[in-house]
């Protein structure tokens, strides 16, 4: 048994969330529920980054405080992971009075350290990114980001030495080629490393929406640096035992390349510099984009998943995305590519082979399935393919490849499919009617087709239960399997979903009555 420890970005609450928060968080829990059927012991955290500019400029827009703001909004995001089954194990928000406290405690470490000094700074500012720019970072003197003109700032600011990190962090991604995936995110990250660090302003003394610096009342802790933290703060008072030690470090942060820098940069420096572990893995997927564009709240040309969550399902909402996309690159998604792969991959290669299945199961052998027909299950012509792909997937899981995963899992639906042609155990069944030796083999031969098909759908209730959880359960409802348990479903730590010891061929025993019931996916019509 293991540990996986992953996250999702704290996402700003300065609008509503859209379709590539939704992602993150799917995909996060995709890989959460695949480590708890591995019996690993898995914290999942996500949350809301709460403070800074933004923040603060947002709530101003709309003629209310900073913190009656978020408190509204916040209800969005936590929305968001709920709608999308997200099993997250706690929802930081980085207003918690436990959280401030923490950051003041590590930031005044830095400080300890000698790491943070006063300077004054003058330059360009943009608001949206709360970052600073050079004028080379700039592009036609706009933010590369946002498009927009920035700002000039001059302040007195408290300063990280993050160019004193410069080699140790060259150096841990050297003795550590998997620190950031895929491997150009990694490139990037190091060759940004390589091009020379510039210490960094790390408060701010203009804005009141933040945690303040201990030892200074009249600044607070810059946004990015508060909002880093809340990966090692949410284990100090989440509730559950001795987090820190079971969990940190962090096996995996998960989020776009728009943030890798300060995750891939001023994250570890910031560990180096408090005295703390690095994590083990940052996993740097694509964007989602719409029409060829990036989404983006400051952009406004975002996609809004809740109605399609609400009108079909978390499910297939989060198969979508992880199909539709090729995990770790960017992908365009769109309403009618989603309509497309629910009626041809959801409805009919899944669903027809699950209510096909379990109806000739029901006409055939009055519902209970059959044994084998005298064979052993390792015979079957579909057992090495099925577990060719159970290893599959699995390798696949472990590197965070979760399309890829999902295109091996889909490759033995279509084998199933394929299957039931080749067979035709309604041809089986008429030769089975005549009797006679001839009659008898064909009576064997549609028992093992029923089998085999009974045992690749409970498979893949198995190997699909971390992506589409819902979907998974009633397939094993359908097949009689007893329930999963319900810890699986919710919010929580419960050991979740079968376990993966049970995707193997072979484990289904004969004898269990099967359920007929409604379509897994209705079609959508036009
Ligand atoms: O950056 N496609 O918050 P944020 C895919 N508060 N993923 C997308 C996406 C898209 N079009 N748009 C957003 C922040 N995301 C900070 C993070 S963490 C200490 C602080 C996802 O609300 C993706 O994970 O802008 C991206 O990295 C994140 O949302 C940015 O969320």
């Amino acid at each position: 048994m293991g540990r996986f420890y992953i996250t999702t970005p704290i996402y700003y609450v300065n609008d509503v969330p859209h379709i590539g928060h939704a992602y993150t968080t799917a995909a996060a829990d995709v890989a959460a529920r695949y480590h708890r059927q591995l019996a690993d012991d898995v914290f999942f955290l996500t949350g809301t980054d709460e403070h800074g500019t933004k923040v603060e400029q947002a709530a101003a827009a709309r003629g209310l405080g900073p913190k009656a703001h978020v408190d509204e909004v916040v209800g969005k995001f936590k929305e968001v992971a709920a709608k999308v089954g997200a099993s997250n194990d706690f929802f930081i928000r980085t207003t918690d009075p436990e959280h401030e406290k923490f950051v003041q405690d590590f930031v005044q470490r830095c400080y300890d350290a000698g790491d943070i000094y006063k300077s004054s700074y003058s330059g360009l500012y943009c608001p949206a990114c709360e970052a600073y720019y050079t004028d080379e970072n700039l592009m036609d003197g706009l933010c590369p980001d946002h498009g927009t003109v920035p700002v000039h700032m001059e302040e007195e600011n408290y300063f990280f030495r993050l160019s004193a990190f410069q080699d140790r962090l060259a150096g841990h991604y050297r003795s550590h080629p998997q620190f950031v995936r895929p491997r150009h995110r990694y490139n990037e990250a190091l060759s940004f490393i390589e091009q020379g660090l510039d210490d960094i302003s790390i408060s701010r003394a203009t804005l009141k929406w933040g945690i303040g610096v201990p030892w200074d009342e009249n600044q607070v802790i810059y946004v990015w640096v508060d909002a880093l933290i809340n990966y090692l703060s949410a284990l100090h008072y989440a509730p559950g035992e001795n987090l820190v030690a079971r969990f940190w470090p962090a096996s995996y942060h998960l989020m776009a390349q728009d943030i890798l820098k300060f995750h891939g940069i001023i994250w570890p420096a910031l560990l180096m510099s408090a005295r703390f572990e690095l994590p083990e893995h940052l996993f740097i997927h694509g964007y989602l984009k719409l029409g060829g564009e990036k989404m983006s709240k400051t952009r406004g040309n975002v996609m809004d998943p809740f109605p399609l969550i609400e009108q079909y399902g978390a499910d297939p909402f989060r198969f979508y995305c992880l199909r539709e996309v090729s995990f770790g690159q960017d992908g365009v998604v769109s309403e009618e590519s989603f309509k497309a792969r629910y009626n041809t991959e959801l409805a009919n290669e899944l669903g027809n082979l699950l209510s096909r299945s379990v109806s000739m199961i029901g006409k055939y052998r009055g519902g209970m399935v059959p044994g084998t027909g005298g064979r052993e299950p390792a015979e079957s012509p579909l057992a090495r393919e099925a577990e060719t792909k159970v290893q599959a997937a699995r390798d696949q899981l472990d590197e965070m490849d979760l399309s890829g995963a999902l295109e091996s899992i889909w490759v033995l639906v279509r084998r199933l499919n394929r299957y039931v042609e080749e067979q035709a155990p309604w041809k089986l069944a008429k030769e089975a009617e005549a009797g006679g030796p001839e009659g008898q083999t064909a009576k064997a031969a549609l028992d093992a087709t029923l089998w085999d098909l009974a045992e690749g759908l409970r498979l893949l209730s198995v190997l699909l239960h971390p992506f589409v959880p819902g979907t998974a359960r009633v397939m094993r409802e359908r097949l009689g399997l007893a329930a999963a348990p319900a810890a699986s479903e919710g919010t929580g730590t419960g050991t979740g979903g079968p376990s993966w010891e049970d995707a193997r061929w072979g484990l289904l025993p004969p004898g269990l009555s099967v359920v007929a019931g409604p379509p897994l996916f209705p079609r959508i019509e036009d």
